[in-house]
């Protein structure tokens, strides 16, 4: 007991020594605060003023079971309607910039070019106008997860041919907002897409083609990314001078001891994670990570498969694909210990986790959310800040997310307590020459949270999900990131005096 309270006491006064110099220490010149939030998760107005059903708008409605509390996005936080009041809550925050996404079959409900609906464009516009009159810089995503149902029925993202639907896409989109939109994020979160959606069950489309259908997915992503890029590049910077990259989530994946081994496990579990989408992007040799091609190509041949069930690239594609982002978006939330014996879970065979075949841990003193896969690691967004930086000499970084979730409830400490740590983290990489650009915290306000409904709140607003008006009222976090903002450092002793927010001069 004495030597705990000795050791706390000791602890506690590195830490708050360590504070004292960080608490100097600032964000660099034009660094760029904002929130994110996504298409589905906020717009509602499902089926208004043209817009067709997309791959959400089928799961909810036919299989609601699947979702937590049976709800859908058929109205969620009615952005569509409330529009402005998300850009009073940005003004109130302060914030410099705001991600959001566009729901493809809004602005096209066919899925294809051939008809471009003038209500869904009006929406945006309306939306980035608001933005840009209170100089707030809008950063697209062209796709959050909510694929045209129509495209689904066509194979989706297996089908190859969606590298050519999608560039289509991107091209309108590049047309209509690039004047004021200097952005773009082609796509959120590609690991998401393909094994959740194709390569398990956890999101829609629910194919739960295991090590098969999640791998056709992340080759014709990859090339639709690349495409998109392309378009922009040659046709659309040199007029519009923005930028343009991709979003991919990064769990920081550290070995569990220091052994070669579980080394070994580590990389082959992030090459799989996100490697499979940032290898062909952003590494010097291109193509999908070198150590899990081979393993999966080795399976395969021993499943009785006739060829990899990763699929390869062409030299041809590889260098197409080679390079293709001016920025590397990175959604960073926990972070999971790697074994390479201990910990294995069952998994299908053939499925994506069978062939990584490693074990995961995560230690019982890491903080909880209220989603069961988010815990607070210590220092996990500045180890895959420093790590992305290193592995890929040095990209621009923007953190297109970070976030921590709650119940319902105003009082977030918890959350308060995880952005402080990860900005320090954030001017921790920054201070070793990482070169982080962009922050933008998930999310502005509470929304549908996919599988699991409204049962877990992301928001530094609050959203009155009974309400007819979703009214959004502003939680002790969005009081602490608006100080954050305003000072361009964080203060740890910060207690805002009440949850009143207002908006400053100059927004
Ligand atoms: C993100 N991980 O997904 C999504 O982009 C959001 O739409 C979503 O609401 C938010 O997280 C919160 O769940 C994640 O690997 C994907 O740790 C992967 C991870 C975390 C979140």
């Amino acid at each position: 007991m004495r030597l705990a309270v000795i050791l706390g006491f000791t602890a506690l006064a590195l830490g708050s020594n360590a504070l004292y110099t960080k608490q100097s220490r600032k964000f660099p010149e034009g660094f760029v605060f904002g929130t994110a939030t996504a298409s589905y998760q906020i717009e509602g107005a499902w089926n208004e003023d043209g817009k067709s059903e997309n791959i959400w708008d089928h799961i909810t409605h036919n299989k609601p079971h699947v979702i937590a509390d049976q709800s859908n996005g058929d109205i969620t936080a009615d952005s569509y309607h409330k529009y402005k009041r998300d850009v009073e809550m940005m003004r109130e925050l302060g914030l410099d910039a705001y991600r959001f996404s566009l729901s493809w079959s809004r602005i096209l409900p066919s899925g294809f070019t051939n008809e471009i609906n003038q209500a869904g464009v009006d929406f945006y516009n309306n939306y980035i106008n608001e933005m840009i009159k209170y100089n707030i810089q809008p950063m697209i995503s062209l796709y959050h997860w909510d694929l045209p149902q129509k495209l689904q029925e066509l194979g989706g993202f297996a089908n190859p041919l969606v590298v050519e639907w999608f560039e289509d896409y991107a091209r309108v989109a590049y047309e209509l907002f690039g004047d004021r939109v200097k952005d773009w994020i082609t796509f959120n979160e590609p690991k998401e897409v393909c094994y959740h959606g194709y390569g398990a069950t956890n999101l829609a489309p629910q194919l739960n083609s295991a090590g098969v259908g999640d791998y056709l997915c992340a080759k014709n992503l990859v090339i639709a990314h690349a495409k998109a890029y392309h378009a922009y590049n040659n046709d659309f910077k040199p007029s519009q001078g923005g930028r343009c990259g991709i979003t991919i989530a990064v769990t920081s994946l550290e070995p569990l001891t220091d052994s070669d081994e579980d080394e070994a496990a580590a990389e082959m579990h992030r090459q799989a994670e996100w490697g499979l989408y940032a290898e062909p992007i952003f590494s010097e040799q291109g193509g999908f990570p070198k150590e899990f091609s081979e393993r999966v190509a080795a399976k395969s041949k021993a499943q009785g498969y006739p060829r990899s069930r990763l699929p390869e690239f062409t030299e041809e594609e590889k260098a197409y694909v080679k390079g293709s982002a001016d920025f590397f978006g990175i959604n960073h939330y926990t972070s999971r210990l790697i074994s390479a014996n201990e910990y294995k879970g069952e998994h299908p065979v053939p499925s994506m986790y069978d062939d990584i075949d490693t074990g995961e841990f995560v230690p019982a003193d890491w903080p909880t959310s209220a989603s069961t896969w988010l815990f607070q690691a210590p220092n996990s967004l500045y180890n895959v800040l420093t790590h992305m930086h290193k592995r890929y000499s040095g990209p621009v970084l923007y953190v297109t997310e970070n976030g921590w979730s709650t119940g319902e409830g105003l009082q977030d400490d918890e959350r308060v307590q995880y952005y402080r740590a990860a900005l320090e983290g954030a001017l921790d990489a920054l201070d070793e020459g990482v070169r982080l650009e962009k922050y933008m915290a998930w999310s502005l306000m509470d929304n549908f949270e996919w599988m699991r409904g409204y049962t877990e709140r992301f928001g530094l607003y609050e959203v009155d999900f009974t309400s007819p008006e979703r009214t959004r009222t502003p939680r002790k976090s969005a009081l602490v990131y608006k100080h954050i903002v305003a000072n361009r450092m964080i203060d740890h002793n910060y207690e805002p005096a009440s949850l009143d927010i207002t908006i400053d001069e100059g927004y």
